[in-house]
């Protein structure tokens, strides 16, 4: 003790030696895959590594119930689902690394409907003011917006046209397009929708603008 103040000291040993150390591997089962019901899927396990080099076994369950071996190895699904692909990698000492990729078998569209505007409702400046006996009025600029869910994978985008023209491509929700650009009479709102492995659904309406 010094004062108020302790010191104190701690030694601690360690015993290394590089030369004899072996590294675990360390798996990387690569993903997410897609693919349709019957469809080969290529698993990709190369971005494995083991700092000695010494991996001698890439393992894989392809959460189906079933096998294989190899860095790429190829297998297909028999139905539609979200599946969890486990790589097993092993080194020469008996070593392991393991690493988990999901497998969306989707061959189901996604669910897309314009939410904003609504049917028969009147808009001015962006803004719902009442609704119609009739088609829906937009009166100055509006922000279309679209929900979108898929019930396997993801939605990778939104597409919003109007008249067939490609206007915005959105891919975070949430889906909007703002349609500020000066236009007049009856046009039609398009969206589509994209899941991950690429279905697609779409919705539109008519509408009738004073932009
Ligand atoms: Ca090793
Ligand atoms: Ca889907
Ligand atoms: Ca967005």
């Amino acid at each position: 003790a010094y004062g108020d103040c302790q010191i104190e000291y701690y030694i601690i040993y360690v015993k290394y030696d590089p030369s004899s150390r072996n590294w675990p591997p360390v798996a990387d089962a690569g993903g997410p895959y897609m693919g349709k019901i019957g469809e080969d899927i290529t698993f990709d396990g190369s971005g494995s590594y083991d700092a000695d080099d010494n991996i001698i076994s890439y393992s894989w369950n392809f959460g189906d119930g079933s096998s294989g071996e190899g860095v790429n190895p190829k297998h297909h699904y028999s139905h539609e689902g979200k599946f969890t692909a486990r790589l097993t990698v092993t080194d020469a000492e008996g070593e392991y690394g393991v690493d988990e990729a999901m497998v969306y078998i989707d061959e189901t569209p996604p669910t897309v409907e314009i939410e904003k505007p609504k049917e028969r409702f009147l808009y001015i400046l962006d803004t719902e003011i009442m609704s119609l006996l009739f088609k829906t009025r937009i009166i100055g600029g509006i922000t279309i917006e679209a929900s979108a869910t898929d019930t396997i994978s993801e939605i990778s985008k939104v597409e919003f046209y109007l008249d067939d023209e490609l206007m915005e491509t959105d891919y975070e929700w949430p889906y909007q397009w703002y349609w500020g650009k000066s236009s007049f009479g009856n046009h039609v709102i398009k969206v589509i929708a994209y899941d991950s492995a690429g279905n697609s659904a779409s919705d539109e309406m008519k509408v009738w603008v004073m932009i």
